[in-house]
């Protein structure tokens, strides 16, 4: 499992340029459709967890514990997120969530506990492919945003290792930049961190605050009262 670390960019009009300048080499453009599922009362998101599916390629991101006492700027403007991309797993993990969930408040009668321990283990795994859509109906998910999103993938050689910058144009008219490094799970996070704030530095980015996300912008255009909770939830 790999735990992803990331800073969003404002994209401006110079950034194909500064890329070039700094030596990135662009690895390919390609364009995405992104559904994003949760309960009907949001149990995943409201606990950060971001279940996708990305042209039938199923996602699970999930806090990530911090390990690191980076400095404050480095800690407010990058995210982690342990990513999950293994079907199976998936499911366990979403199950045991909306098992917990239900548990604590009793809100689920015995069918639908038993409809959520079958996923949780697997027992249809055999029928699963990645159209299937009989888990998502046992666990009550529905899909709660979607958009398409235009990528310009970039990576960047550096001597403590790779890093890539994706630019970002989504389909409700939104573009972001992203300085991304993936780091093995127990890996060292503190260098990662370093190296993202290093290439901010060569591209000139500024460290003020925290950019929004692809999904920031369209929950609050779309979904406010769902990006309400999770603002006050500090989720966002
Ligand atoms: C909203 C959110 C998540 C879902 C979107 O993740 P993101 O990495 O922005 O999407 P994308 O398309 O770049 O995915 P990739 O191709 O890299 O896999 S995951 C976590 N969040 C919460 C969140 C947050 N708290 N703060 C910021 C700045 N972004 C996202």
């Amino acid at each position: 499992m790999t735990v992803e670390v990331e800073r969003k960019f404002v994209c401006d009009a110079e950034i194909m340029g500064k890329l070039q300048d700094i030596g990135a080499e662009c690895i390919g453009q390609r364009q995405f459709r992104d559904q994003y599922f949760d309960s009907p009362d949001f149990i995943l998101t409201l606990k950060d967890f971001w279940l996708r599916c990305r042209e039938g390629l199923w996602e699970l991101k999930c806090p990530a514990v911090s390990g690191t006492t980076p400095d404050n700027d480095t800690e407010t403007l990058c995210t982690r997120y342990r990513e999950i991309t293994s079907l199976p797993l998936i499911q366990s993990e979403v199950s045991k969530i909306i098992r917990e969930h239900t548990a604590e408040g009793s809100e689920s009668n015995s069918s639908q506990r038993e409809q959520i321990d079958k996923v949780a283990e697997n027992e249809d795994t055999e029928i699963c492919t990645a159209d299937d859509t009989k888990w998502l109906n046992d666990l009550n998910l529905v899909c709660f945003a979607e958009f398409k999103t235009e990528r310009c993938s970039y990576t960047l050689e550096r001597v403590a290792g790779a890093v890539r910058v994706d630019l970002d144009q989504a389909d409700f008219g939104y573009c972001v930049g992203e300085i991304e490094v993936l780091v093995p799970e127990g890996g060292d996070m503190n260098a990662a961190l370093q190296r993202i704030t290093g290439i901010a530095v060569e591209l000139g980015l500024s460290c003020e605050k925290k950019v929004k996300g692809k999904m920031d912008v369209y929950l609050q255009r779309y979904r406010p009262e769902h990006y309400a909770k999770l603002l006050s939830a500090h989720i966002l």
